[in-house]
């Protein structure tokens, strides 16, 4: 796999690094995409079951629903994907990584400057007074778990049609703004307002690169678009960028 001398440069000089993941980066660990060729969380579409109003009209439905997905993501380990951000992370003075995922799969990496834009599906809350709960099971034939307050508890997640936290949003803006190179992996980047962030780079001087199985909402309008595996091509990426700054010395 080789990449274009402008791609190993601009990560060779890159001071200040943003990254933005989305559900393709898991792929390769086992955990179903949302919009890809072999997305979809079985049956269900993420829009139709991820707002508050089926959670309203079906909170037993949904539950059922996050199970299922907790199921597989309790059971998933990070790929090579994940590992290499967790390198990059150690490598650049200043590493910041924005995922739309709920899998926590890159705390489980390893890495720990996270944003996480749309939540943590380990995590619950009270849909009432918000009081924060950690992973909870809903067993079979058991009703939905409830606060103490006597509101039904949620997962922890942003659904559709809800705000995202509002410093998580600073936050991402702002690395978006300041980043002298922005990696968007594994996104179809049709989702707002996460999708704004590598147009957002770009628009501020980063260089923008995509790493994507397939053409993308941005794909067009980025600087380098890698089409493939992102367990593929981002280490091997990274090795190339190592490889060049050795050859430097
Ligand atoms: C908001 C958490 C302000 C839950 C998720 C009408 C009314 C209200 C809002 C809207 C509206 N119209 C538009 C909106 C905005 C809406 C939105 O963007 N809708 C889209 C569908 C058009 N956004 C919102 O509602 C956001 N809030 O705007 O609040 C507001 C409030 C009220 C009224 C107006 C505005 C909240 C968005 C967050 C929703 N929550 N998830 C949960 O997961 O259960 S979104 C869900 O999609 C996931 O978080 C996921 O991360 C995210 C984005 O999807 P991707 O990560 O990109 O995944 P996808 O499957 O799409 O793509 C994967 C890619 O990987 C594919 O391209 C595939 O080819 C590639 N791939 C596959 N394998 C690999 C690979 N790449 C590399 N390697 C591989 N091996
Ligand atoms: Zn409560």
């Amino acid at each position: 796999m080789t990449f274009s001398d402008q791609v190993i440069s601009k990560l060779l000089t890159a001071q200040r690094v943003a990254v933005l993941t989305g559900a393709g980066i898991s792929a390769e660990s086992g955990v179903p995409t949302f919009r890809g060729k072999d997305g979809l969380w079985g049956r269900f579409k993420a829009e139709e079951l991820a707002n508050p109003d089926a959670f309203l009209r079906n909170p037993q439905l949904v539950w059922e629903w996050y199970e299922f997905r907790r199921k597989i993501i309790r059971n998933v380990r990070p790929n090579p994907a994940h590992l290499t951000l967790v390198e990059m992370e150690k490598h650049f003075p200043h590493f910041s990584l924005c995922t739309q995922n709920v899998d926590n799969l890159h705390f489980k990496a390893g890495n720990r400057n996270i944003c996480e834009l749309h939540g943590n599906i380990l995590r619950n809350k009270c849909s009432g007074c918000g009081k924060k709960y950690g992973d909870l099971e809903l067993l079979p034939g058991c009703s939905v778990p409830r606060c103490h307050c006597g509101d039904l508890i949620r997962p922890d997640v942003v659904w559709f049609g809800e705000m995202l936290a509002k410093e998580a949003l600073e936050l991402a803006s702002y690395e978006a703004e300041h980043a002298d190179v922005l990696l968007s992996i594994g996104t179809s980047a049709v989702v707002y307002p996460a999708a704004m962030l590598p147009i957002q780079a770009k628009r501020s001087g980063a260089f923008v690169i995509e790493i994507n199985l397939e053409r993308t909402a941005i794909s067009h309008q980025v600087d380098a678009s890698l089409q493939g595996k992102s367990g593929e091509i981002l280490p091997a990426l990274w090795s190339a960028v190592l490889a060049k700054k050795e050859a430097r010395v």
